[in-house]
């Protein structure tokens, strides 16, 4: 019994690592959200919750009453039907009753809108992302602009580009260059599109938001975690729609400086010197100790 214990215990620490070290991606038969990573994405996660408060015994309600209904005023058993046409106190208690539940779902969502449209801070970082038919161009706007571009990593390329780890670098989700970006920062993403509309999302951060031709939509994110997120493009696109991943990797103030100085002359390099130094200290890593 003691061994079964301890056998479920340490089960129960792989998994768990296991899932850490996922946190961030998508899984097979996802029901719910990807973790949040960010304050917003949170307070979405509160809100969708809260709502189901009312979702459900609403739903549940209407349904006891139908069958209610269906049952107490079949045709069998009321063979000369009522004419009862008005109710004035149902009537009042039909109309106020969605009217304050209403008010109980407006004033968080306004919250929510509100806090998804202004960042607490002034972003210490900007980047441009430009949605092409079907990769994305990001430009880091600073006194000395960086610039790359970022498609989806090809299966032939994944050996040369040292992402040959499968759980961290998922098919369809990973890229050849990730953007990179320091934890605990507010990160201001100006997002636009060059041909058609795309959309960029990254779900465990809560922002999705059309890149349209000729004009900028600003959203950002201040992610709180370090790690690996993606995303992908979320408008339809063309026929590589599927194909064009986001990919933002989250690290500490001190990888990011030695990424942004490095990328500058050398963005290959930068990014697996980045990867070397990242995916070394990773809770997978660590747990294989
Ligand atoms: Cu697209």
């Amino acid at each position: 019994m003691k061994r079964i214990l301890i056998g479920a215990s340490a089960l129960a620490g792989i998994l768990g690592s296991a899932a850490a070290a996922l946190a961030d991606q998508p899984h097979p038969w996802q029901m719910r959200f990807q973790e949040a990573a960010t304050p917003i994405m949170a307070q979405i996660e509160r809100f969708e919750v809260y709502t189901l408060w009312f979702i459900i015994p609403i739903t549940l309600l209407v349904l006891a009453l139908l069958a209610y209904c269906i049952v107490k005023f079949r045709a069998s058993v009321n063979p000369t039907p009522s004419k009862t046409s008005h109710n004035t106190m149902i009537e009042v208690i039909w109309t106020v009753g969605p009217v304050v539940i209403l008010l109980f779902l407006a004033v968080p969502s306004f919250q929510l809108l509100t806090a998804q449209y202004n960042p607490p801070e002034e972003a210490k970082i900007t980047i441009k992302a430009t949605g092409n038919q079907w990769n994305w161009d990001y430009e880091y706007q600073m006194e000395e602009p960086l610039s790359f571009n970022a498609a989806i990593l090809q299966e032939a390329d994944r050996a040369a580009a040292g992402k040959e780890d499968m759980a961290r670098y998922p098919r369809l989700l990973a890229v050849d260059n990730e953007v990179v970006v320091p934890v605990n920062t507010t990160v201001r993403v100006l997002v636009t599109a060059a041909d058609v509309i795309h959309a960029f999302a990254m779900p465990a951060f809560g922002i999705k938001t059309d890149a349209v031709p000729g004009r900028i939509n600003e959203i950002w994110f201040n992610a709180q975690k370090e790690g690996l997120y993606y995303g992908q493009c979320s408008e339809l696109c063309g026929k590589d729609h599927a194909f064009m991943p986001i990919a933002i990797r989250v690290v500490t103030d001190e990888q990011y400086n030695t990424w942004l100085t490095a990328a500058r002359t050398d963005l290959n390099g930068a990014n697996r010197a980045l990867m070397a130094a990242v995916d070394g200290t990773s809770p997978v890593a660590v747990a294989g100790n």
